[in-house]
């Protein structure tokens, strides 16, 4: 990882931003190039799976998708955006989850249905015993197309609903919770949300198809959540984004660190102390 990365740091701002609403836009955080040659891949992918049999009305849902192409690999240790992630949980990280979709004009008109909504983490939410619950990983959006005006499957959240463990949902099924909005994001923005952050996906009812890369960090001993099959990219990739995914010495390592285990956390002692200090 480069010093470079330093300028990228969580500023006072955008830390307060996360904490109070629970997610973050980062704008500009891919270049017209790079999403220009995320997209090619991304295109890619989901011609291999139409071919393969998927609906091509239907959005893909596509987890581990890192070994596809190097180009989604490199997003792992982003310089431009690893920095918040770590500036938020520390260094005991890694990917757990990776996902990427694609939502083609759902061809419907629209309605009023309510969306989706949920927090990230299924059985976390039942099973660990804390108000409210605690944040233990976040996910970055990237987005590729653009979702700058409502109705093309946006993101959509609830600000600040992240410390709250219910969601009142309309009873009638019409409707959306109080506070939701759509996230209105340029290509190019990187969009970081707390697990916790109440949110959804939405029907597609542009003429333009959504396209969404999704990283989800978590601490090293929670387990992945779809089959992560990137210890295949391990040989290729530097101690950081090896550490990012999912290698470790040994099982304990985990849960109590060696220096060898998170390179991440050798890197900030020596190029960000106070970053250091503050997650000891
Ligand atoms: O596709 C979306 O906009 C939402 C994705 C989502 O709900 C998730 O990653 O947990």
């Amino acid at each position: 990882m480069n010093v470079s990365s330093l300028q990228y740091r969580l500023t006072d701002a955008e830390r307060k931003t996360f904490e109070e609403t629970g997610y973050l836009m980062v704008e500009d955080a891919l270049s017209p190039d790079q999403i220009a040659a995320l997209t090619r891949e991304t295109d890619q992918v989901y011609a291999k799976k139409v071919a393969a049999g998927h609906d091509p009305h239907q959005a893909l849902f596509y987890p581990n998708f890192l070994p596809d192409s190097s180009l989604f690999a490199d997003l792992t240790d982003y310089e431009k955006i690893l920095p918040k992630v770590w500036g938020v949980m520390g260094w005991n990280i890694y990917l757990y989850h990776a996902h990427l979709i694609v939502t083609p004009p759902s061809g419907k008109p629209r309605d009023n249905k309510t969306f989706g909504w949920h927090q990230d983490s299924g059985r976390v939410n039942q099973e660990i015993e804390s108000y409210p619950r605690p944040r233990l990983s976040l996910k970055v959006a990237y987005f590729l197309s653009d979702t700058s005006t409502e109705g093309r499957g946006n993101f959509w959240v609830i600000p600040g609903s992240h410390l709250e463990d219910t969601l009142e949902r309309p009873a009638t099924g019409e409707g959306q919770p109080e506070g939701g909005v759509p996230v209105l994001a340029k290509p190019g923005t990187a969009v970081l949300f707390d697990r916790r952050t109440w949110h959804t996906a939405s029907p597609n009812w542009s003429e333009v198809t959504r396209k969404i890369l999704f990283y989800g960090y978590g601490y090293r001993w929670i387990r992945t959540k779809d089959d992560m099959t990137v210890q295949t990219l391990w040989e290729e990739s530097d101690p950081i984004r090896r550490q990012l995914l999912g290698w470790g010495v040994n099982a304990n390592g985990y849960y109590s660190p060696t220096d060898e285990d998170v390179p991440l956390r050798v890197w900030l002692r020596e190029h960000s102390p106070e970053s250091f200090e503050s997650f000891k």
